[in-house]
């Protein structure tokens, strides 16, 4: 098993139609809070967290909460090119989320580094009068592709930080150790080489044509 007292970083992007709550999940788990009404995101939005997996081995993730809406569509290749692990959420309420994500799945096996790990997370399941997704169905389709696969609610708090931990104990913890020992950033393929942002969160606003933006990307 690894073993690093320095944390382990690796790129973490979240993909999903407009309003499934992927910036609410991100909120949950960053800062364990929920609003009720927030705003769309707006270019992508880039947060860090970490998560302890035993005493020796801490996880850092660098999380790039996407924009859903289709206007920012074309922005996404830039945020999952080099990730090492992609959270692709629906809304358990809207059986349309879950053909999206489906696309974003498609997309990530095309297009995004072969060994990422994919996770589907169905949200909302506080809303459970208003289901439309069964269980059973997402399952099934993330056991054919070889997702993890959970049920989330960012509202009620449930299986969140489940989410991220399941994530990290599939991750090539022992080879991103050997890299950090030898001296390279831990998560080895990370934009911005990991050690800059060290927590909190950074909103990219791209509209006005420019991605030139600051620290948020260097790719
Ligand atoms: N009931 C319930 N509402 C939720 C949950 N998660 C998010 N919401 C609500 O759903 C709406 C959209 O949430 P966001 O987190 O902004 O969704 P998003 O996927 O980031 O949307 P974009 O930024 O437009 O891509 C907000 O009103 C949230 O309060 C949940 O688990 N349960
Ligand atoms: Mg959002």
């Amino acid at each position: 098993m690894s073993s690093s007292r320095s944390p382990l970083s690796f790129k973490l992007v979240l993909l999903g139609e407009s309003a499934v709550g992927k910036s609410s999940l991100v909120l949950r788990f960053v800062k364990d809070q929920f609003d009720d009404y927030r705003e769309s995101t707006i270019g992508a939005a880039f947060l860090t967290q970490t998560v302890s997996l035993d005493e020796q081995t801490t996880v850092k993730f660098e999380i790039w909460d996407t924009a859903g809406q289709e206007r920012y569509k074309s922005l996404a290749p830039m945020y999952y090119r080099n990730a090492n692990c992609a959270v692709v959420v629906y809304d358990i309420t809207q059986p349309s989320s879950l053909e999206k994500a489906k696309s974003w799945i498609r997309e990530l096996q095309r297009q995004a580094d072969s060994n990422i790990i994919i996770a589907l997370a169905g949200n909302k399941t506080d809303l459970a009068s208003r289901r439309a997704v069964q269980t059973e169905e997402a399952e099934k389709y993330a056991a054919e592709e070889n997702l993890l696969f959970l049920e989330t609610s960012a509202k009620d708090s449930y299986n969140v930080s489940e989410l991220f931990t399941m994530i990290a104990r599939k991750l090539p913890l022992e080879q991103a150790a050997n890299a950090q020992r030898g001296g390279r950033a831990g998560g080895s393929n990370l934009m911005g080489g990991g050690a800059g942002s060290q927590s909190g969160r950074a909103g990219v606003d791209l509209r006005g044509g420019g991605q030139g933006s600051n620290d948020a990307c260097n790719c």
